[in-house]
């Protein structure tokens, strides 16, 4: 039994994906972070960050519990414990470039955007333009190298194709104020098309809707999702 550490945001998103195409049992446990419950101690014996996804495997390697913590390192392990979604060995470097590339690039540039132009003081102009314009950036990155390709690694569908899906979900907020926000990216428009139209993505969308998460922004949440704009040490 897989227990997962979720709360709806992006990267929890990508894990409900594919423990839904995977078809593999688990159990959602809600970790409301606009609540500060990522900072419990007893979830950050599973996940030191204090983020979330994270998931507790009862039947690990060995039969033995592990955790693991970070969407893309969750999306790994997942895919090799069940052999599915790892595309072919030889593109194995292809899929970890595209992986690493979204993990560390595409992902974060656009939780900054999506920061600076909701949660962030107004008037932070080039701060905006830095995250927002890297985000774009990343967006044509891999716009171009899915010219005339169904899927990121090869032309199968892998964790590296849900593994974008989770942020290009939020590119409406990662490109504020634009109409079809991935229209100047046809590629990845098609892409995410692809992927949203899998019936999986609708059972990822409904897990933790039976859960009131908090919703307002109030200062309990600030300080929670942003600590260190709170520091402890002078
Ligand atoms: N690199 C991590 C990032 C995790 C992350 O930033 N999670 C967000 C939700 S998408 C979160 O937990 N936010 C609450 C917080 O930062 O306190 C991953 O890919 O899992």
């Amino acid at each position: 039994m897989i227990r997962f550490y979720f709360h709806p945001t992006p990267n929890p998103a990508k894990v409900a994906l594919f423990l839904e195409e995977a078809e593999l049992p688990y159990e959602t446990i809600p970790v409301d972070t606009s609540k500060g419950e990522q900072h419990a101690a007893a979830f950050r014996a599973i996940n030191p960050n204090g983020k979330v996804p994270a998931i507790v495997d009862t039947q690990g390697p060995g039969g033995k519990e592990v955790r693991v913590f970070d969407s893309t390192a969750i999306l790994l392990y997942l895919a090799e414990k069940t052999g599915k979604f790892l595309g072919a060995p030889e593109e194995r470097a292809e899929l970890l470039s595209w992986l690493l590339f979204i993990a560390s690039g595409l992902g974060p540039f656009s939780g900054q955007a999506v920061h600076f132009q909701f949660a962030a003081p107004e008037g932070l102009d080039y701060a905006v333009n830095r995250y927002r314009r890297e985000a774009e950036r990343h967006y044509q990155v891999l716009n171009d190298h899915l010219a005339g390709r169904s899927h990121i690694v090869g032309e199968t569908y892998t964790i590296a194709d849900m593994s974008v899906w989770g942020w290009l979900d939020r590119a409406s907020r990662v490109r504020k104020g634009a109409e079809d926000p991935l229209a100047p990216f046809p590629h990845l428009k098609r892409l995410f098309e692809t992927v949203d139209a899998r019936p999986a993505v609708a059972a990822a969308r409904a897990v933790g809707k039976d859960y009131d998460f908090k919703k307002t922004n109030d200062e309990e949440t600030k300080r929670a999702l942003f600590p260190s704009n709170y520091p402890s040490v002078a």
